[in-house]
Protein backbone atom coordinates (compact mmCIF):
# COMPACT_ATOMS: atom_id res chain seq x y z
CA UNK A 1 0.00 0.00 0.00
CA UNK A 2 1.19 3.54 -0.40
CA UNK A 3 0.02 6.51 2.19
CA UNK A 4 0.54 9.71 1.14
CA UNK A 5 1.95 11.73 4.11
CA UNK A 6 4.40 14.44 5.08
CA UNK A 7 6.24 14.28 8.73
CA UNK A 8 4.16 16.97 10.27
CA UNK A 9 1.24 15.58 9.29
CA UNK A 10 -0.23 13.50 13.03
CA UNK A 11 -2.96 12.37 10.71
CA UNK A 12 -0.56 10.73 8.04
CA UNK A 13 1.16 9.24 11.52
CA UNK A 14 -1.51 7.65 13.43
CA UNK A 15 -2.18 5.68 9.88
CA UNK A 16 1.44 4.95 9.39
CA UNK A 17 1.31 3.64 12.98
CA UNK A 18 -1.87 1.16 12.14
CA UNK A 19 -0.38 -0.27 8.59
CA UNK A 20 3.19 -0.76 10.59
CA UNK A 21 1.40 -2.25 14.05
CA UNK A 22 -0.86 -4.48 11.64
CA UNK A 23 2.26 -5.48 9.73
CA UNK A 24 1.21 -4.10 6.05
CA UNK A 25 3.77 -3.77 3.37
CA UNK A 26 3.45 -0.23 2.73
CA UNK A 27 5.29 3.05 1.68
CA UNK A 28 5.18 6.08 1.95
CA UNK A 29 4.75 8.95 -0.77
CA UNK A 30 5.90 12.28 0.59
CA UNK A 31 3.30 15.77 -0.11
CA UNK A 32 5.29 18.84 -0.16
CA UNK A 33 2.28 20.42 1.78
CA UNK A 34 4.57 23.51 3.02
CA UNK A 35 4.71 24.52 -0.02
CA UNK A 36 1.22 23.71 -1.39
CA UNK A 37 1.38 20.73 -3.34
CA UNK A 38 -1.83 19.58 -1.31
CA UNK A 39 -3.66 22.37 -3.21
CA UNK A 40 -2.67 21.42 -6.47
CA UNK A 41 -4.61 20.37 -9.04
CA UNK A 42 -2.37 16.90 -9.21
CA UNK A 43 -3.42 16.39 -5.63
CA UNK A 44 -6.54 17.55 -5.78
CA UNK A 45 -7.06 14.44 -8.82
CA UNK A 46 -6.03 12.43 -6.15
CA UNK A 47 -7.86 13.92 -3.66
CA UNK A 48 -10.83 16.33 -3.96
CA UNK A 49 -10.91 17.61 -0.19
CA UNK A 50 -6.99 18.59 -0.63
CA UNK A 51 -5.82 16.70 2.92
CA UNK A 52 -3.27 14.51 3.41
CA UNK A 53 -3.42 11.63 4.25
CA UNK A 54 -4.20 9.63 1.45
CA UNK A 55 -4.18 5.48 1.24
CA UNK A 56 -3.68 3.57 -1.69
CA UNK A 57 -4.03 0.01 -2.15
CA UNK A 58 -4.18 -1.30 -5.79
CA UNK A 59 -7.38 0.60 -7.33
CA UNK A 60 -9.13 1.44 -4.17
CA UNK A 61 -8.17 5.01 -2.82
CA UNK A 62 -9.40 6.35 0.50
CA UNK A 63 -8.89 9.23 2.81
CA UNK A 64 -9.98 10.96 5.95
CA UNK A 65 -7.66 9.04 8.59
CA UNK A 66 -10.29 7.51 10.40
CA UNK A 67 -11.62 5.56 7.08
CA UNK A 68 -8.08 4.46 6.75
CA UNK A 69 -7.90 3.38 9.94
CA UNK A 70 -11.17 1.34 9.82
CA UNK A 71 -9.76 -0.10 6.62
CA UNK A 72 -6.22 -1.29 7.79
CA UNK A 73 -8.33 -3.16 10.63
CA UNK A 74 -10.88 -4.52 8.50
CA UNK A 75 -8.31 -5.84 6.30
CA UNK A 76 -6.01 -7.30 8.48
CA UNK A 77 -8.20 -8.41 10.78
CA UNK A 78 -6.32 -6.41 13.43
CA UNK A 79 -6.75 -3.28 15.54
CA UNK A 80 -10.03 -3.66 15.75
CA UNK A 81 -11.83 -5.10 18.23
CA UNK A 82 -13.16 -8.16 19.22
CA UNK A 83 -16.83 -7.83 18.24
CA UNK A 84 -19.64 -6.30 16.62
CA UNK A 85 -19.95 -4.19 19.92
CA UNK A 86 -15.98 -3.26 20.56
CA UNK A 87 -15.88 -2.06 16.61
CA UNK A 88 -18.73 0.24 17.38
CA UNK A 89 -16.86 1.51 20.33
CA UNK A 90 -13.28 2.02 18.45
CA UNK A 91 -15.43 3.69 15.97
CA UNK A 92 -17.07 6.33 18.44
CA UNK A 93 -13.73 7.09 19.56
CA UNK A 94 -12.18 7.38 16.31
CA UNK A 95 -15.18 10.10 15.22
CA UNK A 96 -14.78 11.87 18.49
CA UNK A 97 -11.22 12.19 17.65
CA UNK A 98 -11.88 13.47 14.51
CA UNK A 99 -14.11 16.31 15.92
CA UNK A 100 -13.03 16.95 19.25
CA UNK A 101 -9.22 16.09 19.71
CA UNK A 102 -7.27 16.00 16.81
CA UNK A 103 -9.36 18.36 14.67
CA UNK A 104 -8.96 20.54 17.35
CA UNK A 105 -5.07 19.54 18.31
CA UNK A 106 -3.85 19.97 14.74
CA UNK A 107 -5.35 23.55 13.60
CA UNK A 108 -3.88 24.90 16.87
CA UNK A 109 -0.77 23.46 16.15
CA UNK A 110 -0.57 25.14 13.38
CA UNK A 111 -1.89 28.49 14.33
CA UNK A 112 0.70 28.70 17.17
CA UNK A 113 3.46 26.86 15.42
CA UNK A 114 3.69 27.03 11.71
CA UNK A 115 1.96 30.58 11.39
CA UNK A 116 4.17 33.43 11.44
CA UNK A 117 3.84 35.52 14.75
CA UNK A 118 1.94 38.39 12.94
CA UNK A 119 -0.62 36.35 10.84
CA UNK A 120 -2.19 34.88 14.11
CA UNK A 121 -5.51 35.51 14.72
CA UNK A 122 -6.21 37.03 18.04
CA UNK A 123 -8.18 35.28 20.50
CA UNK A 124 -8.73 31.74 18.28
CA UNK A 125 -5.69 30.08 19.91
CA UNK A 126 -6.87 30.23 23.63
CA UNK A 127 -10.33 29.21 22.35
CA UNK A 128 -9.39 26.58 20.84
CA UNK A 129 -7.08 26.18 23.97
CA UNK A 130 -10.23 26.00 25.71
CA UNK A 131 -11.85 23.48 23.73
CA UNK A 132 -8.79 21.14 23.71
CA UNK A 133 -8.54 21.29 27.26
CA UNK A 134 -12.02 19.93 28.01
CA UNK A 135 -11.08 17.10 25.20
CA UNK A 136 -8.07 16.15 27.30
CA UNK A 137 -10.19 15.79 30.63
CA UNK A 138 -13.07 13.82 28.27
CA UNK A 139 -9.92 11.19 27.54
CA UNK A 140 -8.47 11.30 30.50
CA UNK A 141 -11.10 10.61 32.78
CA UNK A 142 -12.54 7.53 30.64
CA UNK A 143 -8.79 6.05 30.88
CA UNK A 144 -8.52 6.32 34.23
CA UNK A 145 -9.72 2.71 34.77
CA UNK A 146 -8.94 1.28 31.64
CA UNK A 147 -5.73 0.59 29.76
CA UNK A 148 -7.14 1.11 26.69
CA UNK A 149 -9.14 3.19 24.79
CA UNK A 150 -11.69 0.77 23.60
CA UNK A 151 -12.14 -2.58 24.52
CA UNK A 152 -9.43 -5.05 26.47
CA UNK A 153 -6.53 -4.40 23.28
CA UNK A 154 -4.83 -2.39 21.19
CA UNK A 155 -7.11 -0.66 18.87
CA UNK A 156 -7.36 1.90 16.14
CA UNK A 157 -9.16 3.98 18.67
CA UNK A 158 -5.66 4.45 20.33
CA UNK A 159 -3.65 5.21 17.64
CA UNK A 160 -6.29 8.22 16.89
CA UNK A 161 -4.90 10.09 19.74
CA UNK A 162 -2.78 8.25 22.24
CA UNK A 163 0.10 8.35 20.54
CA UNK A 164 2.71 9.51 22.98
CA UNK A 165 1.48 7.10 25.51
CA UNK A 166 1.84 3.69 22.74
CA UNK A 167 5.08 4.53 21.61
CA UNK A 168 5.99 4.54 25.50
CA UNK A 169 4.42 0.96 25.61
CA UNK A 170 5.61 -0.38 22.31
CA UNK A 171 9.43 0.40 22.92
CA UNK A 172 10.16 -1.16 19.41
CA UNK A 173 8.12 1.30 17.29
CA UNK A 174 10.46 4.06 16.28
CA UNK A 175 12.38 1.77 14.98
CA UNK A 176 10.05 0.71 12.80
CA UNK A 177 8.67 3.78 11.54
CA UNK A 178 11.98 5.68 11.81
CA UNK A 179 13.70 2.72 9.99
CA UNK A 180 16.53 3.44 12.83
CA UNK A 181 17.36 2.00 15.92
CA UNK A 182 17.68 3.88 19.01
CA UNK A 183 21.10 4.85 20.53
CA UNK A 184 23.03 7.39 22.21
CA UNK A 185 26.13 8.44 23.89
CA UNK A 186 26.89 8.13 27.51
CA UNK A 187 25.84 11.38 29.42
CA UNK A 188 29.30 11.18 31.66
CA UNK A 189 31.52 10.89 28.40
CA UNK A 190 34.02 13.41 28.25
CA UNK A 191 32.46 14.85 25.05
CA UNK A 192 29.26 15.35 26.77
CA UNK A 193 30.72 17.05 29.85
CA UNK A 194 33.22 19.17 28.29
CA UNK A 195 30.44 20.62 25.61
CA UNK A 196 28.08 20.68 28.61
CA UNK A 197 30.71 23.11 30.99
CA UNK A 198 31.69 25.33 27.61
CA UNK A 199 28.15 25.86 27.14
CA UNK A 200 27.41 26.93 30.56
CA UNK A 201 29.91 29.19 30.81
CA UNK A 202 29.46 30.97 27.41
CA UNK A 203 25.10 30.93 27.56
CA UNK A 204 25.77 31.76 31.12
CA UNK A 205 23.22 29.70 32.57
CA UNK A 206 22.79 25.68 33.70
CA UNK A 207 23.09 23.49 30.69
CA UNK A 208 21.34 19.91 30.88
CA UNK A 209 22.14 17.13 28.75
CA UNK A 210 18.73 15.37 27.68
CA UNK A 211 18.79 11.72 25.90
CA UNK A 212 15.63 11.62 23.86
CA UNK A 213 13.65 10.49 20.60
CA UNK A 214 13.86 10.68 17.53
CA UNK A 215 17.56 9.76 17.28
CA UNK A 216 19.53 12.33 14.52
CA UNK A 217 21.99 12.05 12.11
CA UNK A 218 24.25 11.98 15.27
CA UNK A 219 22.74 8.26 15.27
CA UNK A 220 25.01 7.57 12.17
CA UNK A 221 28.68 8.36 13.63
CA UNK A 222 27.66 6.25 17.28
CA UNK A 223 27.09 2.96 15.05
CA UNK A 224 30.39 3.24 13.58
CA UNK A 225 32.03 3.86 17.39
CA UNK A 226 32.28 7.50 17.10
CA UNK A 227 30.69 9.32 19.99
CA UNK A 228 28.18 11.91 18.89
CA UNK A 229 26.19 14.30 20.68
CA UNK A 230 24.08 16.88 19.56
CA UNK A 231 24.05 20.45 20.25
CA UNK A 232 22.57 23.78 18.51
CA UNK A 233 20.23 26.42 18.59
CA UNK A 234 16.69 25.63 18.74
CA UNK A 235 14.74 26.66 15.05
CA UNK A 236 11.99 28.45 15.71
CA UNK A 237 8.90 26.90 13.55
CA UNK A 238 11.06 24.14 13.13
CA UNK A 239 10.39 22.17 9.82
CA UNK A 240 7.95 25.17 8.21
CA UNK A 241 9.06 27.46 5.24
CA UNK A 242 10.17 30.26 7.22
CA UNK A 243 12.67 28.20 9.97
CA UNK A 244 15.00 30.74 11.43
CA UNK A 245 17.41 31.05 14.21
CA UNK A 246 18.05 34.00 16.06
CA UNK A 247 22.17 35.35 15.28
CA UNK A 248 22.73 35.26 19.45
CA UNK A 249 22.14 30.99 19.39
CA UNK A 250 24.16 30.93 16.16
CA UNK A 251 27.79 32.76 16.48
CA UNK A 252 26.99 31.28 20.39
CA UNK A 253 27.16 27.75 19.15
CA UNK A 254 30.07 27.94 17.23
CA UNK A 255 31.77 29.66 20.14
CA UNK A 256 30.92 26.23 22.08
CA UNK A 257 32.18 24.50 19.25
CA UNK A 258 35.51 26.08 19.24
CA UNK A 259 36.11 26.15 23.40
CA UNK A 260 34.79 22.81 23.28
CA UNK A 261 37.37 21.47 20.73
CA UNK A 262 39.65 23.09 21.85
CA UNK A 263 39.31 21.74 25.38
CA UNK A 264 38.97 18.08 24.35
CA UNK A 265 41.87 18.09 21.88
CA UNK A 266 44.24 19.41 24.77
CA UNK A 267 44.67 22.72 23.58
CA UNK A 268 43.29 25.35 26.28
N1 LIG B 1 -10.18 14.76 9.05
C1 LIG B 1 -9.01 14.61 8.21
C2 LIG B 1 -8.09 15.75 8.48
C3 LIG B 1 -6.92 15.73 7.54
C4 LIG B 1 -6.09 16.98 7.64
O1 LIG B 1 -6.47 17.98 8.24
N2 LIG B 1 -4.92 16.89 7.01
C5 LIG B 1 -4.00 18.01 7.00
C6 LIG B 1 -2.61 17.51 7.28
S1 LIG B 1 -2.54 16.74 8.87
C7 LIG B 1 -4.06 18.60 5.63
O2 LIG B 1 -3.68 17.98 4.66
N3 LIG B 1 -4.59 19.82 5.54
C8 LIG B 1 -4.65 20.51 4.31
C9 LIG B 1 -5.48 21.77 4.40
O3 LIG B 1 -6.15 21.95 5.44
O4 LIG B 1 -5.42 22.54 3.47
C10 LIG B 1 -8.33 13.27 8.50
O5 LIG B 1 -8.51 12.76 9.61
O6 LIG B 1 -7.68 12.72 7.60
Amino acid sequence: MKLYCFGESGNAYKCALALTFADVDWEPVYVDFFNGEARTPAFRAINEMGEVPVLVDGDTTLTQSGVILDYISSKTGKLGGKSAAERREVLRWVFWDNHKFSGVIATTRFLSNFLPEDKRPAGVIPFQQGRLKAAYTILNDHLANRPWVAGAALTIADLSHRLDTICQTHGTLWQQIKGWDANWTDPAHELATVVQSVAGDIRQTRVQMVTRLPASDASRWRRMGVPAICYGPQPELASGVDDHVYEKDLTDCAGIYESAARRLLGAG
